[in-house]
């Protein structure tokens, strides 16, 4: 089976390709602006803007399975967010269909969904509520895999990833926290399942204080290892030290950036 890897050289592209070169996967790592250097003879490597079909094509030839890890990974503004995560993505998909690739493991985030309370439980099927332009790119991102799956029958594995850093540094990871071995663990899972069709799933560890309700990766098989909590009263403790707020919202941080609070909604700005 050949799989192709986009985003080879960010956080979590550096994590993903030593197991797949490990479990004897081969892999073509694409890069943006620099190519990155093999990690094993199984890899291959390129680089290239995935606007361009003719870097789509090199990406793409001869592959079963794309794991799609490229793109804008945080908030921004607009015209990058639509470069990276619209744009090109449509051009992927295109040359998904033109290569026939069996299968797209998205990655999406849980930015699509970062408006929604801390209180609130979520399952899968949850209506979005976008907390950015970040965010709502993921929303039109998962738009788009579905659309090609009804229309050309491309299956696509969202997922909504939470936090995928080595340990928690806050307390909202406490919650949103994905370890990197559950992130390869559900990775494996995509990678294997019969058929999947359409779906979207969380990536997130198995955390006591979770938002989210993942049976729908359950059903791929994926079954969590790692907790949070582990790390809670160590993360507490910094919290009250450096008097850190708890979160509002799911999105933390994101949700917070160009807001308006309640109170100052419907007056004239100064300059307005
Ligand atoms: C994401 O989608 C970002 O790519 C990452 O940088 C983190 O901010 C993460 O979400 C998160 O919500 O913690």
């Amino acid at each position: 089976m050949k799989i192709a890897l986009s985003g080879a050289s960010g956080n979590l592209g550096k994590v993903i390709r030593p197991e797949l070169l490990r479990q004897g996967v081969e892999l073509r790592s694409a890069g943006g602006h620099k190519c990155p250097k093999p990690f094993a003879a199984n890899e291959d490597v390129m680089c290239g803007d995935l606007r361009d079909p003719l870097v789509v094509d090199r990406l793409l030839k001869g592959v079963d399975i794309l794991l799609h890890f490229a793109g804008s990974s945080v908030e921004g503004p607009l015209a990058g967010i639509i470069d990276n995560n619209l744009t090109a993505l449509a051009a992927i998909y295109e040359g998904v269909r033109r290569h026939h690739v069996k299968r797209v493991v998205f990655a999406s985030s849980n930015h699509a969904i970062g408006m929604y309370p801390v209180d609130e439980k979520l399952d899968i099927h949850c209506a979005v509520r976008p907390d950015g332009f970040y965010g709502l790119s993921k929303v039109w991102g998962e738009a788009l895999a579905r659309m090609y799956w009804d229309k050309h029958g491309v299956e696509t594995i969202c997922i909504r990833i939470g936090s995928c850093i080595p340990k928690p540094t806050e307390v909202r990871h406490l919650s949103t926290w994905l370890s990197e071995d559950d992130l390869l663990r559900l990775l494996s899972c995509c990678i294997t399942a019969e058929e999947v069709g359409f779906c979207i799933v969380w990536g997130v560890s198995d955390n006591s204080r979770t938002y989210w309700d993942n049976s729908a990766a359950e059903r791929l098989g994926f079954h969590a290892q790692d907790n949070a909590e582990q790390y809670a009263a160590e993360i507490t403790a910094l919290a009250s030290r450096t008097l850190t707020e708890n979160p509002q919202y799911q999105g933390g941080s994101f949700a917070l950036m160009n807001y308006t609070p309640p109170g100052e909604r419907g007056k004239t700005s100064r300059s307005g």
